[in-house]
């Protein structure tokens, strides 16, 4: 018989992560092993998120630990799936969380061989979970740079150095978002099989949409230019979706279309959102889907050079005119 077409392919993340493996015949297998760590964290974390809520009311009578301790937060157990699959595979030499202060090193017999650090936001958006709103996990993938053997200092890479970014929304379903610098490709959980399913590769961001998604009840602490840039949106007919959780605005803006952004405030001077742990993983995606991402008009935000781990900076991310509409009002 015919091999079947290969748009009828059944591709599952695993197989999806070989075949990119095998392009790359002098690769060492270490940095499918780093993604396949956060393929498990992701179904691990996807199936605590399902019982948000239950594990509270259940837990307080029957999986209240010796000391009496009350159920963990889900972010804290998000963070500790990811921090306990990804210290399993020898690739991994650091992994930064935003949740922790400190960054942990693993391993640092790093002798020549080429390891990875793993920055992610564990649990975006969580304070969503009391309402039954979208989560996400964030995650950005650096080489350990060899010549600086302090951790902070082979943390702190522009974004343009990322060998891999992606992105778990804990939405109607589970949808795992990956770039390995070649593309955007999508995958969905099956949860009857417990595995992720490419439902497509290649995606492209829609080169515009009349949407902007941002806080506006922080319109009048905005620099003026956001809120001149707001009110000719609105003069045209824009719509406006937010979901407070990065993670889901943005997926639906790499689908649909539109522009994200979480500019300066009184209160947040840099605005809120994380360099390594939100704006440049999402930058990639959103570029790598012929996106655009700019932290101020002119600036990429891959091109930002970080001084802390935990520092935040403006962000403007989506279609490209939506992004450049934005940009000419600043
Ligand atoms: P978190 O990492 O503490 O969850 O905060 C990040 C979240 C983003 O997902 C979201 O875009 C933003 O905070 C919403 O902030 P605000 O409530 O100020 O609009
Ligand atoms: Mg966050």
């Amino acid at each position: 018989a015919d091999a079947p077409a290969r748009s009828n392919e059944i591709v599952t993340l695993q197989a999806h992560i070989l075949q990119q493996q095998s392009r790359y015949p002098e690769a060492s297998g270490q940095f499918s092993w780093i993604l396949s760590a956060l393929a498990i964290s992701a179904k691990m974390i996807a199936s605590h998120v399902r019982r948000a809520r239950l594990d509270d009311v259940l837990g307080t009578v029957g999986n209240q630990n010796v000391q009496g301790e009350q159920q963990q937060k889900l972010d804290v157990i998000a963070n500790d799936i990811l921090l306990r699959t990804l210290g399993g595979r020898e690739g991994v030499a650091i992994v930064a969380s935003e949740e922790n202060e400190e960054p942990v090193i693993l391993r640092t017999d790093d002798a020549d061989e080429r390891k990875y650090c793993v920055l992610f936001d564990p649990l975006d958006g969580s304070s969503n979970l009391d309402v039954c709103g979208a989560v996400g996990t964030i995650f950005s993938i650096l080489r350990k740079d060899r010549r600086s053997p302090a951790a902070q200092a082979s943390l702190l890479q522009p974004g343009v150095e990322q060998v891999a970014a992606g992105y778990v929304l804990y939405g109607s379903s589970t949808v795992f978002v990956l770039t390995i610098g070649l593309g955007v490709d999508m995958f969905v959980l099956d949860p009857a099989y417990g595995a992720f399913i490419r439902v497509a590769q290649g995606l492209r961001i829609p080169k515009a949409n009349k949407c902007y998604s941002v806080n506006e009840g922080n319109r009048l602490s905005f620099p003026e230019g956001y809120q001149k840039y707001l009110s000719w949106a609105q003069e045209r007919g824009y719509s406006s979706r937010y979901a407070g959780a990065m993670v889901a605005d943005v997926h639906r803006i790499l689908l649909q279309g539109g522009v994200f952004m979480y500019p300066p405030t009184r209160k947040a001077p840099k605005g809120k959102l994380r360099l390594m742990y939100e704006a440049n993983p999402m930058a990639m995606i959103v570029e790598q889907a012929g996106g655009k991402a700019l932290s101020a008009p002119g600036e990429r935000i891959l091109e930002v050079r970080p001084t802390d781990i935990h520092q935040r900076v403006p962000v403007i991310i989506g279609s490209s005119e939506e992004v450049d509409h934005v940009a000419s009002h600043l």
